[in-house]
């Protein structure tokens, strides 16, 4: 761009395709260093048609600067358009092609490409940025150009290798929140490129331009992938000679982006053509969909399953990454490595690991919170996150992250997981202490008075400290024992259908036991009797027979429960009955002692009563 000419976006320079005799020299050199078995004089030529075409481009956006791509987030949503089903829609996204760059790990790598849409048929060289619809991919006829399920998907760059920008870009900003802290999407890819030199890179890079370290792997430890004979993903197609389509079927992968919530971020997805010649595209999907079915390996927080509190344990659910060998074509199975770390305050304090799983679909760690190592329990619990790591064979594909460090599978501090699990006890006793604390701190008591007869005021008594009538020279809170009348049930025991039936020695009799309220103003609640037995007049046991058996009993022994006996009504008292047996066998003639041990009752009563306070209201 001349420096003396302002920038001018209407106003495009004269363009001059010619390429300078130095840059030709310098590409022949290039070309003739490179060690490539497949490399053909042909080949050449089509360098020279690039470099010459990617001379035009720099001179037309040099010649338009508002042309250059520049991520820009204005009003994309997060996971806008994310599905794709039915359009790609240019608010939500950005595109842009330009040439290979030198280095994607730079600060605004994609800076001199083109900015904007170019769409169109998979043989048009300038087709970027395509929406497609269900089908077949035309190079690879299983391939199916919508992921499962899906009936929308993006093409992103096309089948011509010789000509076109051979780098095409498409690409998202977005403001990160907790609920995209981890973004997954589906892809599939196809390269004329056996030799590997075609590649699909997912950068994510922040505000400034930089890449995120981390923030995307393919699982290779980088964020770019190309065609590897060893990686059973990939899937060949004819002799892998330069120019045989080579593939990856559609699976699902994750972006972390934990670390990233309440900034600005940029996803680009660039597909690059191989380096002599040939095509490679990529196809998207599912943006912030669910990875269900990915045959790279699945894994979620079995939150059913897995215990919330105490010593118990905390589950997985996974499916393993799937595939076909390469060679022989038989389905081969991987595996899934699960790190568990507990959190506490913010602070990683222990890391648990399942270490390699290659059956099942479930894994769970046996949590016993007070063997964690520096666990504190007076701060209740503790926070949890996974990552599961999948491999297949000696291929490394990629881990996902389930819960957001630190603060794990649920929002806020220390709550993923009880130290201890509370009973219904401890949780009333915890209440009323709170409710205790929380009344205690109120400063100002009300004066009362007798509502009725407003002369007799409370002795100006404030409040329930139970002061009483304590004559003590500092009066100090006491409590203070109300003075009861002895009450109890009533008791009878009746046998026998009539007046001439007689209790024998050698008997099975059933006796009743009544229970009744005489009082009119209280009832009994939860009225058991605990145990009744059988003794001698003195109190002695019963003789026992040969078997060690007494000779006399009650069946059943205890305990019995009568529940509720209500107040007496109409001059009748109320009474509940129970049943029971006594067995006597061989027993000597002559009174015995039928003792009920344990009766035990609460007595209620309910009262009705005022109270009446002086509210006194500052004046204004
Ligand atoms: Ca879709
Ligand atoms: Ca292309
Ligand atoms: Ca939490």
């Amino acid at each position: 761009m001349d420096p003396n000419k302002p920038a001018d976006s209407n106003t495009a320079n004269p363009v001059n395709p010619e390429l300078p005799k130095e840059r030709q020299a310098e590409l022949k050199k290039q070309f003739d260093n490179l060690e490539c078995d497949f490399k053909k004089p042909e080949n050449f030529v089509q360098i020279l048609n690039r470099a010459q075409a990617e001379q035009v481009r720099t001179q037309e956006i040099e010649a338009n600067p508002a042309k250059k791509y520049k991520p820009t987030l204005g009003n994309m949503t997060p996971c806008g358009n994310g599905d794709f089903e039915s359009q790609l829609d240019t608010n939500e996204w950005q595109g842009a092609s330009g040439p290979v760059p030198l280095n994607m790990n730079v600060s605004f790598p994609f800076a001199s490409f083109t900015s904007g849409w170019s769409s169109g048929l998979i043989t048009s060289a300038n087709a970027h940025q395509t929406w497609v619809g269900p089908g077949f991919d035309p190079n690879v006829a299983t391939l199916s150009t919508t992921a499962p399920g899906s009936n929308g998907a993006v093409r992103i760059g096309n089948d011509v290798g010789a000509v076109g920008d051979p780098c095409s870009l498409l690409s998202k900003t977005l403001l990160v929140g907790s609920a995209n802290a981890y973004i997954t999407f589906w892809y599939a890819l196809v390269m004329k490129c056996p030799h590997g030199r075609a590649s699909f890179t997912v950068r994510v890079s922040d505000a400034s331009g930089n890449t995120i370290t981390g923030a995307f792997d393919f699982g290779n430890g980088s964020n770019t992938l190309a065609y590897a004979g060893t990686n059973p993903m990939w899937s060949a197609l004819g002799g892998l000679s330069d120019g045989d389509s080579v593939y990856k079927d559609w699976s699902c992968a994750q972006i972390d982006l934990s670390g990233q919530i309440g900034k600005v971020v940029t996803i680009e997805f660039v597909v690059t053509d191989c380096f002599i010649g040939k095509s490679a595209y990529a196809y998207i999907d599912s943006f912030c969909g669910s990875c269900k079915g990915s045959p790279s390996g699945t894994i979620s927080y079995d939150c059913e399953k897995s215990s919330h509190c105490g010593q118990g344990k905390i589950c997985f659910a996974y499916n393993l990454p799937t595939a076909k060998n390469p060679k022989t074509g038989q389905p081969i199975v991987g595996q899934v490595e699960i790190k568990l770390g507990i959190y506490q305050n913010g602070s990683l304090i222990q890391t648990l690991t399942s270490g390699a799983l290659g059956t099942g679909s479930s894994y769970c760690f046996d949590i016993d919170p007070n063997t964690i190592p520096g666990i504190n329990s007076t701060l209740g619990g503790f926070d949890f996150t996974a990552l599961g790591t999948f491999t297949i064979g000696s291929t490394n594909l990629g881990s996902t992250h389930v819960g957001i460090p630190p603060e794990g599978v649920t929002e806020g501090r220390n709550n993923d997981y009880q130290i201890e699990c509370k009973s219904c006890e401890q949780i009333n006793q915890e209440q009323n202490a709170l409710l205790a604390k929380d009344c205690a701190s109120k400063f100002n008591t009300l004066e009362s008075y007798d509502c009725h007869c407003p002369d007799i005021t409370g002795a100006n008594q404030t409040g329930c400290a139970c002061m009483g009538a304590s004559t003590a020279p500092t009066r100090r809170p006491h409590c203070i024992e109300l003075e009861l009348p002895k009450i109890k049930p009533c008791f009878s025991v009746k046998w026998g259908d009539s007046k001439c039936d007689c209790l024998e020695t050698n008997d099975v009799e059933t006796l009743c036991i009544t229970v009744c309220n005489c009082y009119t103003n209280l009832a009994f609640d939860d009225l058991s009797v605990g145990q009744i037995h059988i003794t001698n007049m003195d109190g002695t046991p019963v003789p026992t027979l040969p078997d060690g058996t007494p000779s006399a009993q009650i069946i059943p022994s205890g305990p019995l429960c009568f529940g509720s006996v209500p107040p007496c009504a109409n001059g009748r008292p109320s009474c509940v009955s129970r049943e029971v047996v006594l067995y006597a066998r061989g027993a000597k003639g002559g009174n015995y002692r039928v003792v009920f041990e344990g009766v035990c009752f609460s007595v209620t009563k309910h009262l009705q009563t005022d109270a009446c306070f002086v509210l006194p209201l500052c004046p204004d």
